[in-house]
C-alpha cells in the first residue's frame, strides 16, 4: 500500500474553535475601539496570536505600549480558553474522527500542524492526541504560516519529504503554506475563500467514498 504523511490543522479543521477564536477576538477589538467583520477574520485564521494582534490594530490604526500589547495577549488567551472549557467531543467537526481511524487502520502516519499553542492539551480535553503520530504547534514554530516551517516540520519528523504530504487546512495562510512547501493542499471551508487549495470540500462528510485511497494515488497539481 502506497503511504502519504496525512498533516491536519487544528482549528476549523479537527475542532470547531474557529468560532472561539473570532469572539475573543472581537471582544477584544471592541474593548479597543476597533470593529471587524467575518471577512476580516478569514485573514487571521491560521495566524499567530502575535500576528493576529497586530493585524488588528492595523485595521484599526491603533498602536500599543509593549505592555499594553502583551496584556491584550493574555486577555484574549484567557477568553480563548474560558470558551474552550466547554469543549466536548460534540465539537470534534463532522467525519474528521472517522477519517482518522481510518488512516490508523491503514497505518498511514498523522501528524498534527497547527499555530495555536492550546493545541496540546485541546486534543487531549477531546480524547484523540493518541491519535496523532506526531505533534507540531505554535510551542514549536519560529515562523508562521503562511510560512511552511510548520508543515515542513511535520512531515520531516514523520520521515516523509513534502511532496509525499497531504495537508488538510481552512485558512488561506495555511493552504498557502502547505503550497508553498509543495504539499498537497485540501481545504475545508468556501472555495470561493480557499481557491489556491488543490481540493475544497465543506467539511470531511462531503468527501467521496474511498477519497483517501484516491489521496494516495494523488499528486501535486
Ligand atoms: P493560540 P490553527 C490557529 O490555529 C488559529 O486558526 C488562529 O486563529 C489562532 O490565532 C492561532 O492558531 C494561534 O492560536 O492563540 O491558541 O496560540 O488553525 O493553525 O490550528
Ligand atoms: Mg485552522
Amino acid at each position: 500500500m502506497n503511504k502519504k504523511a496525512f498533516i491536519f490543522d487544528l482549528d476549523g479543521v479537527v475542532v470547531d474553535t474557529a468560532k472561539f477564536h473570532f469572539v475573543a477576538w472581537q471582544r477584544l477589538a471592541a474593548g479597543i475601539g476597533i470593529d471587524f467583520t467575518h471577512e476580516e477574520n478569514e485573514q487571521l485564521k491560521g495566524v499567530s496570536r502575535v500576528d493576529s494582534l497586530k493585524k488588528i490594530l492595523q485595521w484599526g490604526n491603533k498602536t500599543l505600549s509593549p505592555e499594553e500589547f502583551e496584556k491584550k495577549l493574555v486577555q484574549k488567551n484567557t477568553e480563548y480558553l474560558t470558551m474552550v472549557e466547554s469543549l466536548t467531543v460534540a465539537d470534534i467537526l463532522p467525519g474528521v474522527h472517522d477519517f482518522l481511524l481510518q488512516l490508523k487502520e491503514l497505518e498511514q502516519p498523522i501528524a498534527l500542524g497547527s499555530a495555536s499553542k492550546n493545541a496540546r492539551p485541546i486534543l487531549k480535553k477531546l480524547g484523540i492526541y493518541d491519535l496523532f503520530d506526531v505533534i507540531v504547534d505554535g510551542t514549536n514554530v519560529t515562523k508562521a504560516k503562511p510560512d511552511p516551517e510548520v508543515f515542513l516540520n511535520a512531515c520531516d519528523q514523520l520521515g516523509y519529504v513534502a511532496s509525499q504530504s497531504i495537508v488538510f487546512e481552512d485558512s488561506v495562510a495555511g493552504v498557502q503554506a502547505a503550497n508553498a512547501a509543495s504539499m498537497i493542499s485540501i481545504g475545508l471551508g468556501d472555495p470561493k475563500i480557499l481557491h489556491e487549495a488543490d481540493e475544497v470540500f465543506d467539511a470531511f462528510t462531503s468527501m467521496p467514498e474511498n477519497y483517501i485511497h484516491s489521496l494516495l494515488k494523488k499528486h501535486k497539481s
